[in-house]
């Protein structure tokens, strides 16, 4: 960077400069194989490269512990700090150099125990810093204590018979926060989803704080165990007042392949045929008698392009196909559309009053 006048110059000689994978890639990831890090890493990674940060402008800062040895692994500029102080750091350059980009990355440790006062304050001066918490319900680094986001029962080294307490909720600490403008949360064995919010709080003008639900095989394999075998379990949900993700509505399930073979979701997770497990070798596909590709090339034309069946039929697409998807449209139509609610009170948000937010249309 060059300085003109005093002043910054930014983006100088790199007009022109297409920054790929390998501009962004520090050292080697020393994380334990199978560690949920390595996927956050690789979601950041493409994050920076589709959004084109230009590295010697964006700055990572993390504390310490396992999830805080992330600015190692990145051709930025980095600052691994003391254990709970990553966010004073970040508040510091953030204010000094409001020409860079900060990202924080803290584990739960650091940021909801040792580091929770700098945390709510952080989330109330508000400042433009994307701030993620790897959350793998334990101490990693120092090999297994209870933190306060462990689940009650879990046993540690520091509470053997399982931790005492019901685990900390940093989503509703956050919400509790005057200020907060941007709070969200993400698992990383979700990686279509981990970018798509990752893209979001980038994007987002103020401070955006991330809970990244992270998997640490060796010491708390068991955390996340339910959640990640049984998907149904994680409910999308979208905040009234939200930051929308269009993103996630309009993936089809060719193109979340897609997106996960970026981040590097093993091919064996990829290629499993989608079932409800039934009953033994039960498929959805089997089920439906076509394949998630085929269904998706005919909806994208039927519903994106807003295009009628025959005109996809005469497109050489399979008669059968086009006319049992049109079928199972309509079928499940009512599930795209609200249920009739029972008027149990005088009031009816939207008839009777308006949130905050519509006060002004
Ligand atoms: C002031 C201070 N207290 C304690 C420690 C010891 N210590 C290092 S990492 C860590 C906890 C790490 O847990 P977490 O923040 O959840 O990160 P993880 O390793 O799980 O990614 C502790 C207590 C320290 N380095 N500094
Ligand atoms: S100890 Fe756990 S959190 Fe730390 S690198 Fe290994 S798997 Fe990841
Ligand atoms: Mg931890």
């Amino acid at each position: 960077m060059t300085i003109a006048c005093g002043l910054p110059v930014l983006h100088q000689d790199h007009d022109d400069h297409e920054y790929g994978l390998s501009d962004y890639e520090g050292a080697r990831a020393r994380w334990c194989p199978g560690c949920g890090d390595h996927s956050i890493l690789a979601a950041v990674q493409k994050l920076l490269t589709s959004e084109q940060l230009v590295p010697e402008q964006t700055v990572f800062v993390s504390g310490i512990g396992c999830s805080s040895r992330f600015p190692h692994y990145l051709k930025t500029y980095g600052f691994h700090g003391i254990h709970g102080r990553a966010l004073p750091v970040a508040t510091g350059i953030r204010l000094h150099r409001p020409d860079l980009t900060v990202f924080v990355v803290m584990g739960d440790g650091d940021c909801t125990s040792i580091g929770a006062g700098h945390w709510i304050h952080a989330l109330r001066y508000n400042l433009d810093i994307v701030v993620m918490l790897l959350d793998n319900g334990i101490y990693g680094l120092t090999k297994l204590q209870t933190s306060p986001t462990t689940p009650q029962g879990f046993p540690t080294n520091t509470q053997p018979h399982g931790s005492w307490l019901p685990p900390l909720n940093p989503l509703q600490v956050a919400l509790g926060v005057t200020n907060a403008s941007f709070v969200a949360q993400t698992a990383e064995w979700a990686p279509a989803h981990l970018f798509a919010t990752l893209r979001a709080a980038y994007r987002h003008r103020g401070l955006s704080f991330v809970r990244i639900l992270q998997r640490c095989p060796i010491y708390a394999g068991a955390v996340y165990q339910k959640a990640v075998s049984d998907p149904a379990r994680i409910a999308m949900l979208v905040h009234d007042d939200g930051v929308v993700v269009p993103e996630l509505e309009k993936l089809y399930k060719a193109q979340v392949r897609q997106l996960a073979r970026v981040v590097g979701v093993p091919d064996q997770i990829i290629t499993k045929a989608p079932s409800a497990d039934l009953w033994e070798g039960q498929t959805d596909e089997g089920e439906l008698g076509f394949a998630y590709d085929q269904a998706d090339a005919i909806l994208f034309r039927l519903v994106d392009e807003r295009r009628r069946a025959d005109d996809v039929i005469a497109e050489g697409f399979d008669t059968r196909i086009v006319r049992r998807i049109v079928e199972l449209m309509a079928r499940n139509q009512f599930k795209r559309v609200p249920p009739p609610v029972a008027k149990i009170s005088r009031r009816t948000i939207g008839i009777d009053f308006l949130y905050n937010r519509d006060w002004g249309r």
